[in-house]
């Protein structure tokens, strides 16, 4: 084994793939080839970005594009600009965004990028300038057919314009390069929604399944109060769910009322992060209560559903355990790898300890973020697809395949647990979306000559 520098993140997300693919393996031993060849990134881009401050100094920063397979499509994935932002996490990202672009049913390859550059606390004149020169770069490498970015924590729309504006001005093509755009400019309608609202749709599925249940009075833990939360808040209160709590970097949010958050604060709290601001700034008029530096997941006493939906490794063992004990009955991750290890086995451990469906009461069903919010790249895909064809579907055309696309990837999950993963009278998520991701992934690397 070549001596590398130590990436956390990225191992975390090979050897929860690794363990999970293990019963397929054994019966399938010539696909460990595979998995050893699909680790490594077809392409890394590492590059310097230097912009100009508005005091007419000059800042610096470091850019990356992890362009890590393309045999289903074009790379495709979003672009993170946040300070963490390192090598282990984007390949981390990228390493998941192969198989959740896999499970979407639509062709596309995996990749992610971004820069160690912070938004907050920057001006909207520095943001610009910041996004025109990391696209000066990042625009010799990326394309409609070849890379195809999008946003992610950090990168909104107002990002992915100005990106947008400064790869038509050096590469002189209005084209598809980037997915996220502007409603009236090239974008897919329902992309902004997709994400949450496609993770809601999912849990949907796993309501009907486990409890034969819906959302009607169902109360939900939510973490993160950006784009993916503040979505999947509003859908969880359109369907009669009581969203309990959104928090950010600074602390959690938990509402006083039992009919828990408000639509029009939720709107409030959108304003206030397209400003950069902490949640600190939302005044809430005594509706709810501040939890200076937590997380939401030991601060109420009963829920029944957790969505995690701010960052990687954002619920821990001990905070899982504190979730089955409110009686959390479903968790599903918004954000990409929300739960750490510890905690994913603390759920699957509770799936595994049940023997008939008769006593699943205890038991936590777990999605992973793969397969449970694979509906903001889906409608990317379709942004994409609707790009190429010079043409604009409905709002409720997109929402209508979005729900397709959720329903089949959950049944896909299901169906493939069933089918290779280790028994269990409740289908392992996290095992079926690994091996039907994967499986695809390696079949088409087959037919192109990667592995033999
Ligand atoms: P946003 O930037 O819109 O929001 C991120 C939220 O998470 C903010 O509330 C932020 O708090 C909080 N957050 C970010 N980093 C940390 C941290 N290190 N510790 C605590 N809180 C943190 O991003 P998105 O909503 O787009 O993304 C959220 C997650 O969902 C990410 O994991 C992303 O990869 C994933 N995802 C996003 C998709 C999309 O379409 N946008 C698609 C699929 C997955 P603060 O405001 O204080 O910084
Ligand atoms: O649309 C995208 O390509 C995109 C953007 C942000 C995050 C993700 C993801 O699936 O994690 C995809």
């Amino acid at each position: 084994m070549a001596n590398l520098a130590p990436e956390p993140e990225f191992q975390q997300a090979v050897n929860e793939i690794t363990v999970t693919l293990e019963p397929f393996l054994a019966k399938h031993p010539e696909y460990r080839k595979a998995l050893e060849v699909v680790q490594i990134p077809e392409r890394i881009l590492q590059f310097r970005v230097t912009w100009e401050k508005d005091d007419g100094s000059l800042a610096v920063n470091r850019g990356y594009r992890v362009q890590f397979n393309s045999a289903l499509g074009p790379y495709k994935g979003g672009l993170r600009l946040h300070p963490t932002v390192n090598l282990s996490i984007l390949k981390f990202l990228g390493f998941e965004q192969i198989f959740k672009n896999a499970l979407t049913g639509l062709m596309m390859g995996g990749g992610k990028g971004g820069s160690d550059f912070d938004p907050k606390g920057k001006t909207d004149n520095e943001i610009r300038k910041f996004c025109y020169a990391f696209m000066q770069e990042l625009s010799r490498h990326i394309g409609a057919d070849t890379d195809v970015p999008a946003g992610d924590i950090g990168t909104g729309g107002r990002e992915i314009g100005f990106m947008f504006g400064a790869y038509k001005k050096y590469r002189n093509e209005f084209v598809g390069v980037l997915t996220g755009k502007g409603a009236n400019w090239g974008g897919s309608f329902i992309r902004p929604e997709a994400t949450g609202y496609g993770l809601v749709y999912y849990v949907t599925e796993m309501l009907r399944d486990l409890d034969s249940t819906d959302w009607k009075n169902k109360r939900v833990l939510i973490s993160g109060a950006g784009n993916v939360a503040q979505y999947a808040a509003l859908k969880v209160i359109q369907l009669g769910g009581i969203v309990l709590s959104l928090s950010d970097s600074t602390g959690t949010l938990l509402a006083s009322d039992p009919q828990g958050f408000f639509a029009a604060d939720i709107a409030d709290i959108a304003q206030i992060k397209l400003e950069r601001k902490s949640l600190t700034a939302f005044s809430g008029a005594g509706k709810y209560t501040w939890h200076e530096g937590k997380r939401p997941w030991t601060l109420v006493k009963e829920a029944d559903v957790a969505l995690p939906s701010a960052t990687q490794n954002e619920v821990s063992g001990e905070e899982a355990k504190a979730l089955l004990k409110a009686g959390v009955r479903y968790i599903a991750e918004g954000s990409n790898m929300g739960c750490t290890q510890e905690a994913i086995d603390v759920f699957e451990d509770s799936r595994k300890s049940i023997t008939s469906l008769q006593e699943t009461k205890g038991i936590c069903y777990y999605a992973p973020g793969k397969a449970a919010n694979c509906g903001g790249v889906a409608v990317s895909g379709l942004e994409m697809a609707q790009n190429s064809q010079r043409l604009k579907w409905t709002p409720e055309e997109v929402d209508a395949k979005l729900k397709e696309i959720m329903i089949n990837c959950y049944n896909t999950c299901r169906h493939t647990a069933i089918e290779y993963a280790e028994g269990g009278v409740v289908p392992s998520l996290v095992a079926g979306a690994n091996i039907a991701g994967f499986v695809k992934v390696a079949n088409a690397m087959k037919d192109q000559g990667d592995w033999w």
